[in-house]
């Protein structure tokens, strides 16, 4: 809910950092440019087990579809299948007695496990590398998911489980965390974030979700990581490319200083390049983590190329 006392996104941010050109006044694909081949092979070289993760919720899991307020969950259709042959049936006839199952799904393509376009949200009509805000109307122009699903995710990735550091099942709404908590938490996991590490931060908030239901909605405001000046430079220092987390948007959804919504949002994403990718399961991993010990690996993800799209759903990969 919207506060008359909250400033405005360009006051709060008028002194923050921006990477608006650093890649060229084409870019689109922001902080991802500092995964390079020295960064994937890295990476590669952390597989050591053979162990692998995959980090997408379920599309239409029966215990439900958790979304940002005001969204829906996908919905699966079915238009064909056996019933189709039936005597009547919509089934077309090939030759040899063919039969197959169609399906189609109504998303959006904010739902689910997603990585957000790096023009998804702005302020002050310009978008990331200082596009304007207008290139966004009827699909984005500018800076949608398609570069991203071109180019591709893979890096070093870290799990960083908030959750567990701080002796809880889940973490509290509203409860946040900096970026000093996160090197706390990782030395605490035996562990240093490195440059250009890509961010898995673990709360099982939406564990709630699957727990109260619609209930889950009341005073929505999810926990996470809270905007500072230092935090928003601890990011642009370590160069972090990708901020992957299990929550819906990834930071608290009201900082609790200022009254403003989804401010890393505009500090990490709009301005910094950083991608985000939201509602990431990381249970079956960070168990693996607590049990292994291994807390760093290879991280590879590639959204759908879906053409100015906001965002793209996505099935991330975890190797060790
Ligand atoms: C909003 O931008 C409102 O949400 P998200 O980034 O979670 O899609």
């Amino acid at each position: 809910t919207p506060t008359t006392t909250a400033p405005a996104l360009g006051e709060l941010l008028s002194d923050a950092p921006t990477n608006w050109g650093k890649w060229g006044d084409d870019d689109e694909v922001g902080a991802l440019n500092y995964l390079g081949p020295e960064q994937v092979l890295a990476a590669v070289r952390l597989v050591n087990q053979g162990k692998v993760f995959t980090l997408q919720r379920l599309i239409g899991d029966p215990k439900g579809d958790p979304v940002w307020p005001g969204r829906t969950p996908a919905e699966r259709t079915q238009i064909l299948d056996e019933s189709d042959w039936d005597e009547g049936g919509k089934g077309p006839a090939y030759p040899g007695g063919l039969h197959y199952a169609d399906d189609k799904i109504n998303a959006f393509l904010q739902g689910s496990t997603q990585y957000d376009a790096l023009g998804h949200v702005w302020y002050g009509g310009k978008i990331w590398n200082g596009y304007d805000a207008r290139t966004t109307v009827g699909g984005m122009e500018e800076a949608s998911v398609e570069p991203i699903a071109r180019r591709g995710v893979v890096g070093r990735a870290v799990l960083l489980d908030m959750a567990r550091f701080r002796g809880k099942h889940t973490l509290d709404k509203g409860e946040t965390f900096t970026h000093e908590d996160l090197m706390a938490c990782a030395e605490s996991q035996g562990i240093r974030i490195e440059k250009r590490d890509i961010l898995l931060v673990r709360t099982n908030f939406l564990q709630l979700f699957f727990e109260q239901g619609e209930a889950f909605y009341e005073g929505f405001n999810e926990p996470g990581l809270v905007y500072s000046p230092e935090l928003v430079q601890w990011f642009q220092d370590m160069e972090i490319p990708n901020l992957v987390t299990d929550t819906i948007a990834n930071e608290v959804t009201i900082d609790p200083n200022n009254g403003v919504a989804l401010v890393l949002h505009n500090a990490l994403m709009r301005n910094l390049g950083i991608a985000l990718t939201e509602i990431a399961d990381l249970e079956q991993l960070a168990a693996d983590c607590a049990e292994d010990e291994q807390y760093a690996f290879l991280y590879v993800a590639a959204p759908l190329k879906i053409a100015k799209a906001a965002g793209s759903p996505v099935n991330p990969v975890v190797i060790k």
